[in-house]
């Protein structure tokens, strides 16, 4: 890429979306959102006015295929995610795609096998974590080989109150998504069988979500959990820890001072995600940005989205037979 400027199309201008398009235009060096589509035009416009003036698309294939937009960024909801993916693998885009990267494994297959054809990487997954400080020294520790040989991953994600209650197959493909890829690249291996176990939010809905656990066993012998809430009542939070061979080590919790008032020792809690996890989005889009520059995409990859699909698909099929399920993944092509 020649221009210094990466223009950034905007597809999808809700809660993430938004988040995105501030980040680009406040403080992402290099980029700025040049055009953003979304179904609602009201919300289109102001999140135009709000980048600065950008154009407003109704239409996502017109958004993708338009000459000025450089890389697209998928903030769409869930189910436009592969035919927006596969469009801009079409065009030639790179293109960051929030996960889940589609919203079934035989759609994820559609978008490798594009991209494989295509010749070279053009797909960041929103798997943002990967930039997240906790999540990165906790990584880096593990692979010094100070714990030993990793044998256990714990993962644990709270969130707080929503106005309505999520399903288990929308819990475990919006959001468990994201703890099924951290075990993947904190543990760096793949999970071979998972089972899963949840309590429901509303006792008349036996498919209603308000906690999850799932087991989980890795090739090559590591086991793990991943415990999941729709309502912890207090607030949100992700941690992870791996036990390995000679001692554990963890993520450290809330970053916010201790108060010690009225006879009691308080620390605040991060209210939702955005706020959890802004500095991961912050590190994210700038290596995403840089990523355009060079002309060659970094971060999780469509394999990643991939495989983070075939496991969510064991976990919606372990909730429907009630007992473990296989991962019904493919060989690691060689481009990843
Ligand atoms: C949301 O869509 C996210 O991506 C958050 O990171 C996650 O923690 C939350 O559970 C999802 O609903």
């Amino acid at each position: 890429m020649n221009n210094r400027i990466v223009n950034v199309g905007l597809i999808g201008t809700g809660m993430i979306g938004s988040l995105h398009a501030g980040i680009l235009t406040s403080c992402t060096n290099g980029a700025r959102v040049a055009a953003v589509m979304d179904v609602d035009g009201e919300r289109a416009a102001a999140a135009a006015a709000d980048c600065g003036g950008a154009r407003v698309y109704s239409d996502a294939e017109a958004l993708i295929k338009a000459a000025d937009v450089d890389a697209v960024l998928i903030a769409s909801p869930d189910i436009f995610h592969a035919e927006q993916a596969l469009a801009c693998i079409a065009a030639g885009k790179p293109v960051l795609c929030e996960k889940p990267m589609a919203t079934t494994r035989a759609d994820a297959e559609r978008i490798l096998r594009a991209e494989m054809a295509s010749g070279r990487r053009l797909l960041q997954v929103g798997f943002m974590r990967e930039y997240d400080r906790a999540h990165k020294d906790l990584l880096a520790l593990s692979r010094s080989g100070a714990i030993g040989g990793a044998l256990r991953f714990r993962g644990i994600h709270m969130n707080p109150s929503r106005s309505s209650h999520t399903s288990i197959d929308t819990a475990i493909v919006n959001s468990l998504i994201h703890d099924i890829h951290s075990a993947r690249f904190m543990m760096d291996a793949e999970i071979a069988e998972v089972f899963l176990r949840w309590a429901p939010a509303n006792p008349k809905d036996a498919r209603s979500a308000r906690y999850t656990i799932i087991h989980i066993s890795f090739d090559g012998g590591a086991i793990g959990t991943l415990e999941w809430s729709g309502d912890s009542g207090y607030g949100y939070e992700v941690e992870v820890e791996i036990t390995g061979e000679r001692g554990t080590a963890g993520t450290t919790g809330v970053h916010s001072p201790i108060l010690r008032q009225g006879g009691t020792r308080s620390q605040a809690i991060s209210p939702d995600w955005p706020q959890r996890f802004y500095d991961a989005y912050v590190d994210e889009l700038a290596a995403w940005i840089g990523s355009v520059m060079t002309g060659q995409a970094t971060g999780p990859s469509a394999w990643d989205g991939y495989m983070s699909l075939a496991v969510a698909e064991a976990c919606v099929k372990s909730a429907e037979s009630g007992q473990p399920e296989r991962v019904m993944g493919r060989e690691r092509p060689a481009m990843y």
